[in-house]
């Protein structure tokens, strides 16, 4: 009995060993472009695996339910520490198992069902936890969508400052996971301010930028920031909220035993680990380098004859609008053609679209897990072409096939974080 609880996957479960193999080559041997993905490193991968994961801490440091806790109140205040640091907020917390936990945390901290919440339309690039129908969100609460105006594809500020007028929502939401532009988070501050709403930003694709001082901080204008931890930020899977000291009470309460039982502390760990690295000068430069792959990859884009919802990107991604160059077809064919071509993106509604959201008129692209292999502005260019090659090959199986290759010879060039 021992003896099989030391020995390899391999040996043990060579079924499930495949597989995880299987998912290493398919990483190393694809170019990574859905803007919400990374690639961690070896060492927050190590941390994830470690002896964490065999112990429950529910509670919080100092004030656990079980014994044994004395390595979990380290790691778990290191994490919180690191993260203050990282984002100067007075309070967080650091178990929320995922973005969707911790927005959960947050309405259950400051809205009642039936109450109004404004927040980003789906379609527009909000979030499903946000207020989509089949959603809690959606479903305990009235929600009111903000909107792109039609003019610029950006989000129409003076619009949100008249809904919130008329609405008077309890909750007001910014953030996104589509949305290739700067966010106001001061201007939501003032308007969540003027009609006695709470504000709630949402960070998850941009946690890094901001970390970094690349994107405006929500910080000081927001009541609530909630972000995962695997975004732009390149940690584990894994949510987290900040607030001021006001609110700390509150929001702990609601996150435990308000909405989750023991926290993933292997997870915690893997978070320290991560925000660790976050301090570092080198993931500064990480981040600018997310930045200039992504208008080096928009110019490029552009210059084939993409047009690109609201003319560019300031951030990590870009939505690419795929009618002008290809009018018939939909980012769902797309997404599978350059899947075929170990190229991965997803389909995503661009603003006023007329494609359903299975079938959609947009690609959203991002540039966190290819500059986390190294890539720069040039190879942007190689991806342009790539993707441009593919989406006018009308899926011909030896044009893919070709291309195929070349994205192996390019991911060869740049492996992902091993071992
Ligand atoms: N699924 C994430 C994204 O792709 O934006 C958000 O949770």
């Amino acid at each position: 009995m021992r003896e099989f609880l030391t020995q390899p996957l391999s040996d043990t479960d060579p079924q499930l060993a495949e597989i995880i193999k299987h998912e290493e080559e398919r990483q190393q041997n694809t170019l990574e472009l859905i803007a919400s993905e990374n690639h961690v490193s070896v060492a927050v991968r190590q941390v994830a695996g470690s002896v964490f994961t065999n112990k429950y801490a529910e509670g919080y440091p100092g004030r656990r339910y079980y014994g044994g806790c004395v390595n979990m109140d380290a790691v778990e205040n290191l994490a919180r520490d690191r993260a203050k640091q990282l984002f100067h907020c007075d309070h967080v917390n650091v178990q929320p198992h995922s973005g969707a936990s911790a927005n959960i945390a947050v309405y259950m901290a400051c809205v009642n069902p039936g109450d109004t919440v404004l927040s980003l339309d789906l379609a527009h690039g909000g979030h499903l936890s946000h207020g989509l129908k089949v959603n809690l969100s959606g479903h305990l609460y009235k929600i009111v969508p903000y909107g792109c105006s039609r003019k610029d594809e950006r989000i129409d500020m003076a619009e949100v400052r008249r809904l919130a007028r008329e609405h008077k929502p309890k909750l007001i939401i910014a953030g996104f996971s589509a949305y290739p532009r700067v966010l106001d988070f001061e201007a939501f501050g003032e308007i969540a301010r003027e009609v006695g709403a709470r504000l709630m930003s949402d960070i998850a694709h941009i946690a890094g930028l901001v970390a970094v001082g690349l994107h405006p901080s929500p910080i000081p204008h927001s009541d609530f920031t909630t972000t995962t931890t695997h975004k732009t930020l390149r940690g584990p899977r894994g949510g987290m909220i900040m607030c001021r000291e006001d609110d700390a009470k509150l929001i702990d309460k609601w996150v435990f035993p308000g909405t989750q039982g023991g926290p993933l502390m292997h997870i915690i760990a893997a978070k320290a680990a991560a925000f660790g690295e976050a301090l570092r000068p080198e993931f500064k430069v990480y981040q600018q380098q997310i930045l200039d792959n992504a208008q080096a990859l928009a110019a490029a884009l552009r210059s084939h004859g993409y047009r690109l919802v609201s003319g560019g990107t300031d951030n990590h991604l870009l939505l690419v609008d795929l009618r002008d160059v290809h009018p018939d077809l939909t980012g769902k064919q797309a997404e599978q053609w350059l899947e075929s071509a170990g190229i991965i993106t997803n389909k995503n509604m661009i603003p006023f679209d007329e494609r359903k959201p299975t079938q959609t008129s947009g690609l959203r692209l991002g540039t966190p897990a290819l500059t986390t292999r190294g890539l720069k502005t040039g190879e942007m260019k190689t991806v342009a072409d790539l993707i441009h090659r593919v989406l006018s090959s009308d899926g011909d199986e030896a044009v893919v096939a070709k291309i195929r290759g070349e994205v192996r010879d390019l991911c060869a060039q740049f492996p992902v974080p091993h071992a």
